[in-house]
C-alpha cells in the first residue's frame, strides 16, 4: 500500500503525458549524505557563497577555494547514489521523452544511471585550466593544493560559480525541455538560485503540470499545481511503482 498519496490530476497527466522533466536540487542527495547548502548545518552555514563559490575568491586564495572542493569531492567519493536517484534513472523507460536537469555538481545520477542528465552548474569529478581551458578530469585529487598547468594557469573545478554564466547548451535545452512537457517536477531544491529557478516557470507558462516534491515549503510552492511533503528517498520510489503499474515500458 503506498504511503504517499498522488493526486487524481497527477495520476491522469502522466497517464496522458510522454514527455516528463524533472529539475533536482541538493535536497535529492541529502539522503546520500551529501550536506545541502541552505538546510541547517548546510554548506553554506559555516561558508558564505561569495566567499568560496565564486572566480574572485578562487584568484585571491586558490589553494583555499581548492582544498574546500577537495573536500566536497572527498565526501562525494564516499556516498552513493539512494533510491531517489535509481528511481529517477528507471523512470527514464516509462517515457518517450524523459529529462533530467540537475543543479548538483556530485555526479549522483550519472552514477545511479540516469543516461539524460543535463548538469546546470558543472561537475565536480571534471577540471580545467583557466588559461588554456585544457581538461584535467583525471588528475590526483588527493593533493590539498590547486595544481598548475603546463601553460600556467591555475586548474580550477569544472563547476559554475556564483557570476558565471551557466553553460550555454545545458541551460538552452533546459529551457527546451521545462517548455515541453506534460509533467515537471522540481526535487529537493529551495528554489533561490537563478537561472535554474526560473524553470519551474517556464513550465507553467507552457501549461505543464508542476510538481515540487520537498519536506520543506520553498520560495515556489505558491506557484506549485501540486506539493508532495516528502523525502525523495521515500516519494521517488513510490511514484515509480506507481507509474510501472499504469504505464508500459517504452
Ligand atoms: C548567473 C555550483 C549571470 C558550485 C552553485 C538576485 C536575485 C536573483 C538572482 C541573483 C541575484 N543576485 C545574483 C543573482 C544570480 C545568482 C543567484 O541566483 N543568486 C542567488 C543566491 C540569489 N546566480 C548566479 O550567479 C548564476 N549565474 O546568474 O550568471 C551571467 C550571465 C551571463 C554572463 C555572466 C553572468 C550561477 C548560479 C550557480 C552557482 N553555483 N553551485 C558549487 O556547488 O560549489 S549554486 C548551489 O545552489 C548549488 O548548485 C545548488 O544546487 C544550488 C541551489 O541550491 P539547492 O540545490 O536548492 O540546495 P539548497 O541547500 O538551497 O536546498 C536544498 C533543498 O532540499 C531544500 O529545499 C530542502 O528542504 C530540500 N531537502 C532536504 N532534504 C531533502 C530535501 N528534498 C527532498 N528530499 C530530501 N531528503
Ligand atoms: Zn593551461
Amino acid at each position: 500500500m503506498s504511503r504517499v498519496q498522488f493526486s487524481k490530476e497527477l495520476v491522469e497527466r502522466l497517464n496522458d503525458t510522454e514527455a516528463v522533466t524533472v529539475l533536482t536540487g541538493a535536497g535529492v542527495s541529502a539522503e546520500s549524505g551529501v550536506p545541502t547548502f541552505r538546510d541547517p548545518g548546510g554548506i553554506w552555514e559555516k561558508f558564505k557563497p561569495e566567499q568560496l563559490a565564486n572566480f574572485e575568491a578562487f584568484m585571491s586564495d586558490p589553494d583555499f577555494v581548492w582544498s574546500w572542493y577537495q573536500h566536497r569531492r572527498e565526501i562525494m567519493r564516499d556516498v552513493k547514489p539512494n533510491p531517489g536517484h535509481y528511481a529517477l534513472a528507471e523512470m527514464e523507460k516509462y517515457f518517450a521523452v524523459f529529462n533530467l536537469i540537475t543543479q548538483n555538481i556530485d555526479n549522483l545520477h550519472h552514477r545511479a544511471g540516469s543516461k539524460k542528465v543535463i548538469e546546470l552548474h558543472g561537475n565536480i569529478e571534471r577540471n580545467y585550466c583557466i588559461k588554456c581551458r585544457k581538461h584535467f578530469d583525471d588528475i590526483d585529487i588527493c593533493r590539498k593544493q590547486v595544481l598548475k598547468c603546463d601553460c600556467g594557469g591555475l586548474i580550477r573545478p569544472d563547476v559554475v560559480w556564483f557570476g558565471e554564466a551557466l553553460p550555454y547548451n545545458a541551460l538552452k535545452n533546459a529551457e527546451e525541455c521545462s517548455r515541453n512537457c506534460g509533467v515537471f517536477f522540481s526535487i529537493g531544491t529551495s528554489a533561490e538560485v537563478y537561472p535554474a529557478a526560473s524553470l519551474p516557470l517556464v513550465a507553467k507558462q507552457h501549461y505543464s503540470y508542476v510538481v515540487e516534491i520537498n519536506p520543506k515549503r520553498t520560495a515556489h510552492s505558491e506557484l506549485m499545481d501540486e506539493v508532495i511533503e516528502g523525502r525523495s528517498g521515500e516519494v521517488l520510489p513510490e511514484l515509480l511503482n506507481f507509474i510501472k503499474l499504469n504505464k508500459i515500458e517504452k
